[in-house]
């Protein structure tokens, strides 16, 4: 007899260690640890998730003619560690060895190579590139990037391809998306399904002051629900979701987004077999070709393309601070008084689902994050606890590379800044908020105007020969001096308050 763990994020029948296995031989050993639990102080609404949708998943495997060995959070015998419970439940079945599917952190990695088992570790398969797929593809290029990776999946899957030409003509339809946020949004978000009360409580029990709200919980816990949320989205999200891709507005965090990543990161849904679904949507003239390639890029492009930096770069990479950034994560973050009212926002709904979409991510809290100077470790940290769809191969690349520009440009080649205009223009936040974004300096400036100056000119030496960054250091230089003297002294005087803990 061998053991098959199947971690909280591995829930698929399709993986690789249930299809090497023999279920009429084999046991499946699954296991709600303190150790996965809370080796960052993770969203209740994440921890929940996760032991609903293993103990369903338990449920479905045993329908399925497998023995499971399954280990509940409360259970008195549990050791407290994934090693731990394969360990105690290989000495109780006198096992001969553990098969297991490759986990999505260095951490567990080598916590699983390190065991006193005999153990034999597969692929996960739930990517369209392996490993050497990936490495085969950044071999010999100076820059690794998206763009070029994602066309070689596009080749690889088939999808939107007429021939061997991009359906339309054209890669990437970005051009026609990115619309400014629309006055009403007509798709009523994300489907709510009933939750399992006894994990609730368990939770509610075991992490009372955990970042974020653990009721109303709303999300999928098994594939068929993941599944009926899918094709929610694709019959009332899909055809608006290119036009309004990077739009914020107050009160409204979904829009016309899929909410899918908890699912296909749990493995409740299959990449290759989603981006299909919604390219037949396309075929059958229910959505717009920008809409439909814009998701598909980002699930065969950026997701697969930041698994694949993760892998590549090793363990050292959650460790990088290519600009030497230390200041402390400010209060905000956990939910803080803030005046800034785009930071509240996306802060504030955060804490409520577990939940924000990619521009609130990327252009406000981590927008922030950067031109504040936050040590990248601490920013890594919050993003990985707090968000329900957060494991570190997805969530280092993005976070570390794409947000802080903290591996020096590996993934971007110029940080993600923006002044307060680009947040103007994609939201209602503004509008309400205690700063105006129209001010350059003085009492009301919008910090993101002050903040955004001072963090080129404290960079200058490293970004001014950036081809990217150029016109930004010019329009810099050819401004007033005193103005220039005014815009970094009111931005020191800004992060002074922030440090001394004031609500700014
Ligand atoms: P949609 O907007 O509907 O997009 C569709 C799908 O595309 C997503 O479900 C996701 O699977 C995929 N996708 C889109 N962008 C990316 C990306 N940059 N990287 C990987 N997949 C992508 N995504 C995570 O899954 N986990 C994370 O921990 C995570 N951390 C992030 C941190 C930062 C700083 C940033 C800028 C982005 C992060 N993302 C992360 C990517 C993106 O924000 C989320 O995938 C997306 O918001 C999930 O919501 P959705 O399912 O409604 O996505
Ligand atoms: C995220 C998470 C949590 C909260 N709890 C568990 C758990 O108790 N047992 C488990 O097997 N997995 C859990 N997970 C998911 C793991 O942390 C995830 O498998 C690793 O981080 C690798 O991606
Ligand atoms: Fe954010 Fe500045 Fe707009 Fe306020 S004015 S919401 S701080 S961008």
């Amino acid at each position: 007899m061998r053991l098959v763990l199947v971690l909280g994020d591995q829930l698929s029948m399709q993986l690789s260690a249930l299809q090497k296995a023999d279920k009429t031989t084999d046991t499946v050993v699954m296991a709600e640890v303190m150790g996965e639990a809370s080796y960052v102080p993770h969203h209740p609404k994440k921890i929940a998730f996760t032991f609903m949708a293993m103990r369903n998943f338990a449920k479905a495997l045993r329908s399925d003619g497998w023995t499971v060995d399954y280990t509940q959070l409360d259970d008195p015998e549990n050791t407290g560690s994934i090693t731990g419970e394969l360990i105690r439940r290989a000495s109780e079945g006198n096992a001969a060895g553990v098969v297991y599917t490759e986990p999505g952190e260095w951490r567990l990695i080598s916590a699983l190579a390190d065991m006193p088992l005999q153990s034999h570790s597969l692929p996960d398969t739930r990517f369209i590139a392996s490993h050497s797929d990936f490495d085969d593809w950044a071999e010999g290029r100076k820059q690794l990037r998206m763009e070029y990776f994602y066309r070689d999946m596009r080749r690889k899957t088939g999808l939107l391809m007429d021939g061997d030409k991009p359906e339309g003509g054209k890669w990437n339809y970005d051009h026609d998306n990115r619309k400014p946020a629309p006055d009403q949004v007509d798709y009523e978000g994300p489907l709510r399904f009933t939750p399992d009360e006894d994990v609730l409580d368990l939770v509610t029990e075991r992490f009372p002051d955990n970042f974020g709200d653990l009721r109303p919980f709303w999300f999928a816990t098994t594939t068929a629900q993941a599944q009926e949320q899918l094709t929610h989205w694709i019959v009332g999200g899909l055809p608006k979701f290119g036009d309004f891709q990077d739009a914020m507005l107050n009160d409204q965090p979904f829009l016309y987004h899929s909410l899918i990543s908890f699912y296909l990161n749990a493995g409740l849904l299959d990449p290759l077999a989603v981006c299909q679904e919604v390219e037949a949507a396309y075929r059958a003239g229910h959505a717009p070709l920008n809409a439909v390639e814009g998701f598909i890029r980002q699930i065969i492009g950026w997701r697969e393309y930041v698994r694949g930096i993760y892998f590549r770069e090793g363990p050292d990479y959650t460790a990088r601070n290519g600009l030497g950034h230390d200041r402390a994560l400010p209060d905000v973050y956990w939910g803080g008084p803030s005046k800034m009212n785009c930071m509240t926002q996306s802060v504030a709904q955060t804490k409520e689902h577990a939940y924000a979409h990619h521009i609130q991510r990327l252009m406000v809290t981590g927008n922030f994050a950067l031109l504040t100077g936050v040590d990248p470790a601490h920013v890594h940290e919050w993003y990985l606890a707090v968000y329900a769809d957060a494991y570190e191969w997805v969530e280092a690349p993005n976070v570390i590379g794409m947000s802080q520009f903290a591996d020096d440009g590996i993934i971007a080649s110029k940080p993600y800044i923006s002044s307060g205009n680009y947040i103007h223009k994609m939201s209602n936040y503004c509008g309400s908020c205690a700063y105006r974004v129209q001010d350059k300096t003085g009492e009301k400036a919008c910090p993101f105007n002050l903040l955004y100056w001072h963090f080129l000119d404290r960079h200058r030496e490293r970004f001014e020969r950036n081809p990217r960054m150029g016109n930004m250091y010019r329009v810099w230089d050819r401004m007033d001096e005193s103005k220039r003297e005014t815009v970094l002294r009111e931005a020191d005087q800004w992060l002074g308050r922030l440090d001394q803990g004031e609500a700014v």
